[in-house]
């Protein structure tokens, strides 16, 4: 796949090609912890992928190996930049801007795909369970580390991990601070599937191209269907907007548009009321 870089970044890299806009973080010296830049970075990117209407999928990755070797997809917030109140910007503000990427990953009308290669730790590991699909390489490592550290994440990491796995698994993994093999991922649900570590990129290629060939209006409808089943009013309000979008683009829809700006009485006799 011929890769275009889209715009460089500080953190990330971002590219595309053939409907697929892939976006990396690239901090491997730090097993690819997010500070507060990088996060903007990523919901740029992020931003951009939705707004391109060539692309359906995004795939979510770490950069690596690190110089040591080592692999990492992310090892969650800088603890290094950790101050008071979050992870602290150039300015000196303190954030946790990563649940504004979380919520965007999770709303966001197309297929977001987490290749995960070495690491996934702590809000990494949460960045990955908010994808909508995880391949995992045969060297990844999966955990919470929270308790361990001083932090916790009490939204998506608790509670859909727990849709993920089941409530006990989670709370194993969270009270427990365990690290778990890509085998053991498979087989509590936690990922899709497991390759060859020099397979990761073709895999998740050859997964968002079969994507791909799909209707983007179905596969839209169902991930918000698969939202709205936990996420409550916020769930319902992306269902519903689905709703909204299909209406505009009928017939029945537009009548009604059209009547106001002809000022005439709109004609909804004309549609069916369908059993
Ligand atoms: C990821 C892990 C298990 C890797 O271990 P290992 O032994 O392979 O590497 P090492 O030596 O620990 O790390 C390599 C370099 O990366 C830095 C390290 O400090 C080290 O730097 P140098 O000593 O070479 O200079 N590094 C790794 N992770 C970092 C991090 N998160 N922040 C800053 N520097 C990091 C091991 O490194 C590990 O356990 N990392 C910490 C994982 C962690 O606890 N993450 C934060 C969880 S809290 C969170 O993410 C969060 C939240 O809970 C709620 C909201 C937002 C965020």
């Amino acid at each position: 796949i011929a890769w275009q870089s889209v715009k460089t970044y500080e953190d990330i890299l971002y590219h595309k090609a053939d409907g697929i806009a892939k976006i990396t973080i690239n901090r491997p010296h730090k097993r690819n912890a997010f500070r507060p830049q990088t996060v903007f970075e990523m919901y740029a990117a992020f931003t951009d992928a939705r707004e391109d209407p060539k692309i359906g999928v995004i795939l979510l990755t770490g950069a690596g190996p690190h110089t040591d070797g080592k692999y990492a997809f992310c090892s969650g917030g800088d603890q290094s930049v950790r101050g008071e109140a979050g992870y602290v910007d150039e300015s000196g503000v303190p954030r946790l801007n990563v649940l504004d990427l979380q919520r965007l990953i999770r709303s966001i009308p197309k297929v977001v795909i987490a290749l995960v290669a070495g690491y996934a730790i702590g809000g990494g590991h949460v960045l990955h369970v908010i994808c909508d699909l995880t391949i995992a390489a045969d060297n990844a490592i999966f955990g919470q580390t929270g308790p361990k550290v001083g932090s916790f994440d009490g939204g998506f990491g608790a509670s859909y991990l727990a849709r993920l796995v089941g409530q006990k698994k989670a709370r194993e993994i969270w009270f427990l601070c365990r690290q778990y093999s890509a085998q053991e991922a498979m087989e509590m649900g936690l990922v899709n599937c497991v390759v060859p570590i020099a397979e990761l990129e073709a895999e998740g290629v050859r997964w968002a191209n079969e994507i791909l060939d799909k209707s983007p209006l179905a596969i839209r409808c169902l991930k918000s269907a698969f939202n709205a089943d936990c996420d409550g009013q916020a769930g319902l309000q992306e269902l519903a907007g689905n709703a909204t979008m299909l209406y505009y683009m009928n017939e029945e829809g537009s009548e009604g548009k059209s009547a106001f700006l002809e000022k005439r009485d709109p004609n909804f006799r004309q549609f069916p009321w369908r059993p």
